[in-house]
């Protein structure tokens, strides 16, 4: 369903900024949120990092009692409920803050971890999700990370990570309506399920978001 016509070579440029997504321990295989594969994108984030300008990771990270778990609501996982600010849907507790689970990956601390400048937490308020590390569930309230950006002068951003048709969908969307020129990394990504990835991909297209792959950033300095 991704094919190729939306998917470009880059030269990187400076300020050219990489924005690592949930690569967690909860979304790992044997995860309270498992992605398939979502190991693999690990050793290629890895590799990507060091030829950024800045890069930030982002964490979901949760209270328990979370608005977004289903066993805050005495519901099942993977249904939909209408909470505040609309519809949510409903998933396992997952990357509770402090806990195991919410830890970045241990293959992630070097070298991305060492070279993150920032980490933002999402997700943080009980009573509100968040998808997206720019603007939460509400669409209203903002992380502060579009204003970090602004204040670095950034222009292009790149964003891979876990899960692609989940938290780094909603991250492109977002950084390309707030009007950075917005790559996805694909072979950097993993996705949930078929179905939403239909879903994210139409989303991600109608809102400019471009795709390229590792192998397709190249570095001319
Ligand atoms: C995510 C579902 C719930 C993600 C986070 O990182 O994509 N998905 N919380
Ligand atoms: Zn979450």
């Amino acid at each position: 369903m991704i094919d190729n016509e939306n998917t470009f070579s880059v030269n990187k440029e400076p300020g050219d900024t990489l924005i690592v997504v949930d690569v967690q321990n909860d979304f790992m295989p044997g995860g309270a949120l498992a992605v398939t594969d979502g190991h693999e994108v690990v050793p290629i984030i890895n590799r990507l990092s060091p030829g950024f300008d800045h890069v930030i990771i982002t964490q979901d990270w949760h209270p328990p009692g979370h608005v977004s778990f289903a066993s805050t609501h005495n519901d099942l996982p993977f249904l939909k409920r209408n909470v505040g600010y609309g519809e949510q849907t409903l998933w396992p507790d997952h990357c509770v803050r402090g806990t195991q689970g919410a830890e970045l990956h241990p293959g992630l601390i070097r070298p991305t971890m060492e070279l993150a400048e920032l980490i933002v937490r999402k997700g943080r308020d009980a009573k509100r999700d968040s998808y997206s590390a720019f603007i939460e569930a509400d669409r209203h309230t903002h992380t502060g990370l579009h204003a970090y950006l602004t204040t670095h002068k950034v222009k292009r951003v790149f964003v891979a990570g876990l899960a692609l048709d989940y938290c780094v969908a909603a991250t492109a969307i977002d950084a390309a309506n707030l009007g950075y020129e917005t790559y996805v990394v694909l072979d950097a990504c993993r996705a949930v399920s078929e179905a939403a990835m239909a879903l994210a991909d139409e989303r991600m297209r109608y809102a400019g978001v471009r795709y390229t792959r590792s192998t397709m950033i190249r570095t001319y300095w």
